[in-house]
């Protein structure tokens, strides 16, 4: 299979770390949605140019990494599945990745809103909405903090909680500016150094 994206984008690194934590063969293809030759050859795989994608070998096409997931997750089934099944194991793992996408996604909306990534000139900013946007990213990751347990988010096993969060927290602290508000997270700080010595996290880290 192909797996296309940078992992610069942090959707896009947890569908790698996933592959690589699975052993699962595949050919890592970056294609940026802001290339024009690359958007064309991207929207094959997303109709909505957007990273990532994934080829699977019977040819389909998936886009948005919470659907590559599931398919890696029935791919190898339940036994090696990062994410639980069912029951109460499975509703936890889903709340934190839920509560990390929301918080990952309020933080890219503010890496567009400014910074040399903005795609709005500075007068055009709405500064308490993005100012509201970087509470909500903190209010998110500290929440997420609180509800660390060790040595992974959800006990003894590394989950799909733990791949998430990671990716989704490296972004955030990699892309926050000093004038954001301070985060206080000293669980997700150790649960992202501990990941991060592992190999599978570790060969994608973005340069
Ligand atoms: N919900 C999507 C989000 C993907 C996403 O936002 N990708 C970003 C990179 S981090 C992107 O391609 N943005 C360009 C765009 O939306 O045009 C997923 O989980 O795959």
């Amino acid at each position: 299979m192909k797996l296309y994206g940078g992992f610069g984008s942090p959707f896009t690194r947890r569908v790698g770390v996933t592959l690589r934590l699975y052993k699962l063969e595949h050919e890592h293809i970056v294609l940026r949605g802001s290339v024009p030759e690359e958007l064309e050859r991207l929207q094959k795989f997303n109709p909505l140019g957007r990273v990532p994608a994934l080829e699977t070998d019977d040819g389909r096409a998936l886009a948005d990494s919470a659907t590559i997931l599931d398919y890696l997750d029935q791919l190898v089934g339940p036994e090696k599945s990062l994410t639980p099944a069912s029951g109460d194991a499975r509703t936890e793992v889903m709340n934190i990745i839920g509560i990390s996408a929301g918080a990952v996604e309020k933080s890219i909306s503010c890496y567009y809103e400014e910074g040399i990534n903005a795609k709005r000139p500075p007068e055009m900013v709405y500064r308490p909405w993005v100012d509201r946007m970087y509470e909500q990213t903190k209010e998110g990751v500290e929440a997420l903090d609180g509800m660390a347990k060790s040595p992974w988010m959800t006990g003894n096993k590394l989950t799909q909680a733990d791949v998430t969060l990671v990716c989704f927290w490296d972004f955030i602290m990699k892309h926050r500016p000093d004038s954001a508000p301070t985060l206080n997270c000293p669980n997700l700080s150790a649960l992202s150094d501990r990941a991060n010595a592992m190999t599978e996290f570790a060969e994608t880290i973005p340069a």
